[in-house]
């Protein structure tokens, strides 16, 4: 299944457009933590993005034993990847390797043996490859969102099966909705950097990624449920 087949069939099923974004490490949170945190939100969830900080602090090979013992979501690495073609496909085989269904890579490093060989690469192996787009901070409007509509126009010719694109400034999600037809939006910067819930999805996005507000929260399984109270399925039609 491609991505916009597994968001389709978890997200319909789960009646949710939430992805859990987990940049989470030791000591405060432990492996123990993650697992049980996974167990009890997978209903509520589409997806669960782990971020650098989690795979450096706990190890990839721990991370990916979490990840293996729950099929019923999407697991994305965010590797924000950024390099040659040849540095990111050993990337894309480490992330693979541990089961990862998803990768996020950077598209402001060019295609041409760059980016582009990686999302080849990633495509064929069966990770699908989601690429950067526009940021959510507010230095994402110094360089990189300037540039980002000739990053999407670009990256068509390759088989991107996501962007991610900033709920804080949801006029690039309106954007490009009818330039990327049917590949998945995740839109993050909702919660803590100041986005509604659902405004990203009012605008055109497939998913939001909420992390902070979660796992930050003195009851994050609740946390969970209130966000799955807003972002339904059915919130897009
Ligand atoms: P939080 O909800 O705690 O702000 O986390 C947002 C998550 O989305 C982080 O993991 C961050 O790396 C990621 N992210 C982002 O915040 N803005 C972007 O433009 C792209 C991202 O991947």
């Amino acid at each position: 299944m491609n991505l916009r087949q597994r968001v389709n069939d978890i997200g319909s099923r789960k009646d949710s457009r939430l992805v859990v974004a987990l940049d989470v490490r030791r000591p405060r949170w432990s492996l123990e933590w993650v697992s049980d945190f996974v167990e009890k939100s997978s209903k509520y969830v589409v997806g669960v993005k782990i971020g650098i900080p989690s795979i450096l602090s706990f190890g990839l090979e721990n991370i990916s034993k979490v990840v293996n013992g729950f099929r019923d979501v999407i697991w994305i690495a965010d590797m924000k990847l950024a390099d040659i073609g040849y540095v990111g496909r050993l990337i894309v085989d480490e992330i693979s390797n541990a089961g990862f269904d998803a990768i996020i890579m950077h598209g402001f490093v060019g295609f041409e043996k760059g980016v582009g060989d990686t999302i080849i690469y990633a495509s064929d192996k069966g990770l699908s490859p989601i690429l950067v787009a526009a940021m959510s901070h507010p230095g994402g409007e110094e360089y990189l969102n300037r540039v980002s509509g000739d990053i999407v126009i670009r990256s068509l010719d390759y088989p991107v099966e996501g962007f991610v694109l900033p709920a804080t400034f949801t006029r690039y999600i309106r954007f490009y909705r009818e330039m990327i037809g049917d590949r998945v939006i995740l839109s993050p910067g909702v919660g803590a950097q100041g986005a509604e819930p659902g405004s990203a999805v009012l605008s055109g996005a497939d998913l939001e990624i909420v992390g902070r507000w979660i796992y930050m929260d003195e009851s994050p399984i609740s946390r969970v449920r209130e966000l799955h109270g807003v972002l339904r399925w059915h919130l897009r039609g």
